[in-house]
């Protein structure tokens, strides 16, 4: 798969993908990952990617031209992407979902905004789709783009080692995770559950469904919400409505 970004900040985006599982993909060759900088894309002597927005107003608004041409150039060496991503505060949130769909897509671009936005054109006839990471504001599109790329990499086969890991976040979807412990058994007083120390993989196993089930009811109702749980995790989320009715934590 390959990935192109376009940035004003090329070394704020180049620096975190050399790092991980995502550096380790474009290592091996499982991902292109290509950074371009907006300003290379400019034709005036200052480099200038920014202006003043019609109709006045407070901050600076990415002028329409650079972007244009950065996709373009894109094009003539890559071919036509099937996707050309604009990240902004007002996009759809960005969702697992969109994680796996874009990773089935040979050729994806991710253009980042910077100071107030960007000019109204490249949303409505360069970007193919907008999207947000969440519902606060961060300085540009370089995190939200990093963001993207690592979640849309991780669907990508063969970059994340173990496979099974990533088909069971997807079936675990719905659920938050169940405590998770490694050695020493004992640190500072503090004890391991005795059960996962047992060697009993069963008992193991429902003991982290029921943890999943109760750290997803404490903190994340809302995931309970849907009827897409089967008949042994509805019977271990009824046993732990019943326990927290008596008071029992
Ligand atoms: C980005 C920025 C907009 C003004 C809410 C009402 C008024 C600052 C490019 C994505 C998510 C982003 C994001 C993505 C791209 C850019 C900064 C934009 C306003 C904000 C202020 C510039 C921010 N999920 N969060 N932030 N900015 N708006």
């Amino acid at each position: 798969m390959r990935i192109d970004v376009v940035t004003i900040f090329p070394k704020m985006v180049r620096g975190p993908l050399e790092e991980g599982i995502v550096g380790r993909a474009i290592g091996r060759g499982l991902l292109d990952v290509r950074v371009h900088d907006l300003r290379d894309h400019t034709t005036d002597r200052h480099r200038v990617v920014d202006d003043v927005p019609f109709g006045g107003g407070p901050g600076m608004v990415l002028k329409p031209e650079p972007l244009f041409r950065a996709v373009d150039a894109i094009r003539e060496e890559g071919g036509a992407p099937q996707a050309v991503i604009l990240t902004s505060p007002d996009g759809a949130r960005f969702s697992h979902e969109d994680a796996e769909r874009l990773s089935r897509l040979p050729h994806v671009v991710v253009l980042c905004g910077r100071y107030e936005g960007v000019d109204e054109r490249v949303r409505l006839h360069l970007a193919t789709e907008e999207l947000s990471i969440g519902d606060y504001v961060v300085s540009g599109g370089e995190l939200p783009a990093l963001v993207i790329v690592d979640a849309v990499a991780r669907f990508v086969p063969g970059v994340v080692g173990d496979e099974d890991s990533v088909a069971r976040d997807t079936f675990a979807r719905g659920l938050l995770d169940f405590a998770q412990y490694t050695r020493p058994a004992e640190f500072r007083g503090m004890s391991v559950p005795p059960v996962l120390l047992s060697g009993h993989h069963a008992e193991i196993e429902r003991w982290r469904r029921r943890e999943a089930l109760r750290r997803t009811l404490e903190r994340r109702p809302d995931l309970l919400d849907g009827d897409r749980l089967e008949a042994e995790d509805r019977r271990l989320l009824q046993e732990l409505l019943e326990q927290g009715e008596k008071g029992a934590q």
